[in-house]
């Protein structure tokens, strides 16, 4: 077996193991955070259970900690007295962003862990087969529910040789990206193996893990060999060290060959993870602004990398550079060795230990701007700047070009490796409620600021549905442009107000539109091309689309967790039987489903009307018995 295999095998509660077969799986651990964690601690409370029942459950505040109003700051007491109430662990503002916490405090080789995050596969950088989910999947979980996902395929991707100076992991999720892209991805894992595996150490695997997230895979995958002892060890944590290997007759469905050696600076340009070019390509080309950090890139590694390579030199006179490490151990160890005197004496502004301007709370660039970030999305519009041209780069790609002022080679500055340190500087004094976790205090009181709302209900599907196309959007729609982040963010809480903005980056009318059908009786229907949802776990996405009338989503093809989500909160996903029939339905045609609820009842193809344009079409929504029931019901939280 692989390790994709194992791991599930030895979680598997129901379901086949055939691949694309709807599997039902045990998990360890989950992980929540802020932005997505408001909703998903409602949606727990109203399973009315008295405490969590997963092995551990940790709330993470590291999205929205820039608190210009009240409802950040409400947000982060309804979620600290939530996980006190039922024994979640509490990890302040300020300790640090969740993937990176988590790998260092809490990840174990071989436990399964679901997070409210899409970027929870970081944790596969030890052998953890992490998951993202909607942040009600994740309530489940906590409440000790399984976790269902498609029975993967696997991509073994077969690393030989070594990363030459200036090449880093970055480079290689890159050159991943560039071989299988953003889309068609779908139920499937990535999972790394050969010789070239012991070259990386941990916080490489998690970055490759990390960005793996683009692909639209599962999960990403790596063994837990000595260097996973090692750093579990400087972790203090030698005891939660488990080794793990794939069988040494391990199949895989495809295999993909990644010569380390051979690697050379990789970068995304705008505005998609997937359209990598060489940085050579780019060198020279003129910088605005770079940003270093992220949960993809800002380990103790990544970060100490770029201050040695900074070390007595000033960045460039007109490029404006940010630096966020992923959390307070990092930055406490970068302050104990003299390190952040380095990077300020450099030039460089130091940002808070948070997800920050990766998800555009802040740094948004200058119209026009070009900025080199080191995180792993680079959509339009989501630095806050739609203008901008966003490149996603490695640390050493950016702290070179930082020196320049223009896109440069790290190599020639020859970036020496970091090596990890024996022991890593511990404190978990940010992490609060270790002692009741599991447990909770019963009748804790639960903090409600006007900032928190509560999750909208559903109903049930009807019969027949009359609708209008409402949108009709192309390929490769993220949740960005559905449920936009950056400064509408702190509404994440109050789903009336933060459905104002759906779609807003691509049709600010929408919502209004929307409403106007839901008033006139009509429901709403949402057209689009291929790998619909692509990006973000946030269930916004679905839920406050669902709040407008929005019933059936029409695409060529659907994101996984995007289409969790659309189940969850009661959407039809349907796929176009004849692609070719998306060209001729038009925005704004009125849409009639005959016998809908029969069609979802029986599994059979849904036939759709346009009455405007007079002509039939037929979907299919690919659904499981489970997700049938809660499509019906108006959404999960109605059969709970
Ligand atoms: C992101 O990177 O897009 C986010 C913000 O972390 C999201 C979660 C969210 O929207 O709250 C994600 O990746 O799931
Ligand atoms: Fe935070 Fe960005 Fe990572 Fe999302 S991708 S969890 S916003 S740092």
């Amino acid at each position: 077996m692989n390790l994709t295999q194992k791991i599930l095998s030895a979680h598997r509660v129901a379901g086949g193991t055939n691949p694309g077969e709807e599997v039902a799986i045990r998990i360890d651990q989950c992980l929540t955070q802020d932005a997505t964690g408001t909703m998903a601690y409602l949606q727990f409370e109203s399973m009315g259970l008295d405490r969590v029942r997963a092995e551990l459950a940790v709330s993470y505040v590291d999205h929205n900690t820039v608190q210009v109003g009240f409802e950040n700051a409400d947000d982060h007491d309804y979620l600290q007295s939530v996980a006190r109430r039922y024994g979640v662990i509490y990890s302040k503002p300020g300790n640090g962003i969740c993937h990176q916490l988590h790998l260092e405090r809490f990840g174990i080789p071989g436990k399964t862990l679901i997070g409210s995050d899409s970027h929870t596969p970081t944790g596969g950088g030890i052998g953890m087969f992490a998951m993202g989910a909607g942040g009600i999947d994740v309530a489940v979980a906590m409440g000790g529910g399984p976790f269902h996902i498609a029975w993967p395929r696997t991509i073994g991707v077969r690393l030989t040789g070594a990363l030459r100076p200036g090449v880093s992991a970055k480079d290689v999720i890159l050159k991943v990206l560039e071989r299988y892209g953003t889309k068609g991805n779908v139920g499937k894992v990535v999972e790394y193996f050969g010789p070239g595996v012991a070259t990386l150490d941990v916080p490489s695997r998690a970055t490759i893990c990390n960005m793996g997230a683009e692909l639209g895979v599962t999960t990403s995958l790596f063994p837990s060999d000595d260097v996973t002892r090692a750093f579990l060890e400087a972790q203090g944590r030698g005891a939660d060290f488990v080794p793990l290997a794939p069988d040494a007759d391990a199949t895989y469905d495809e295999i993909f060959d990644i010569d380390l050696s051979a690697l050379e600076p990789l970068a995304a340009a705008p505005h998609s993870p997937g359209n990598v070019v060489t940085v050579a390509s780019l060198a020279g080309m003129k910088v605005n602004q770079v940003m270093i950090g992220s949960c993809t890139n800002s380990s103790y590694r990544d970060i100490k990398t770029v201050a040695k390579m900074l070390e007595g030199k000033r960045v460039a006179a007109d490029v404006e550079v940010g630096i966020a490490c992923g959390s307070r151990q990092v930055f406490r160890m970068l302050a104990d060795e003299g390190l952040l005197s380095t990077l300020i004496a450099s030039g460089c502004r130091i940002l808070e230990n948070a997800c920050g301007f990766c998800i555009g709370a802040h740094m948004s660039p200058s119209t026009n701007a070009v900025s080199l970030r080191t995180n792993n999305r680079n959509f339009e519009a989501r630095s806050g700047t739609k203008s901008a041209q966003v490149y996603l780069v490695s640390p050493e790609t950016a702290a070179a070009s930082a020196l320049a002022g223009a896109f440069a080679d790290p190599r020639p500055l020859a970036p020496q490796p970091v090596s990890l340190p024996e022991r890593f500087t511990l404190d978990d004094s940010m992490f609060l409620y270790r002692d009741t976790a599991g447990v909770g205090v019963p009748g804790a009181e639960i903090v409600r600021g006007p900032n928190i709302g509560e999750v909208p209900k559903g109903t049930p599907l009807p019969d027949d549905l009359a609708a209008v196309a409402t949108i009709k959007v192309g390929d490769k729609i993220t949740t960005d442009h559905i449920m936009p982040a950056g400064a509408r963010l702190k509404f994440r809480s109050n789903v009336p107000l933060y459905a104002h903005y759906v779609f807003e980056p691509v049709d600010a009318t929408f919502h209004d539109r929307a409403l106007a059908n839901k008033g006139d009786g009509l429901a709403n229907v949402i057209v689009a091309g291929e790998s619909y949802g692509q990006g973000s776990s946030r269930e916004h996405a679905a839920m406050c689309p669902m709040f407008l009338g929005v019933r059936l989503v029409v695409a060529k093809s659907i994101e996984r967790i995007h289409k969790a989500n659309l189940v969850n909160f009661g959407i039809v996903p349907c796929i176009f039987s004849d692609p070719a029939d998306y060209d001729r339905v038009a925005q704004g045609d009125r849409i009639v489903a005959h016998g809908l609820r029969a069609a979802i009842e029986g599994g059979t193809a849904i036939t759709l009307r346009d009455e405007t344009k007079d002509f039939d079409f037929v979907v299919t929504a690919n659904l499981s018995e489970r997700e049938r029931k809660a499509i019906l019901a108006g959404g999960l939280l109605a059969t709970l």
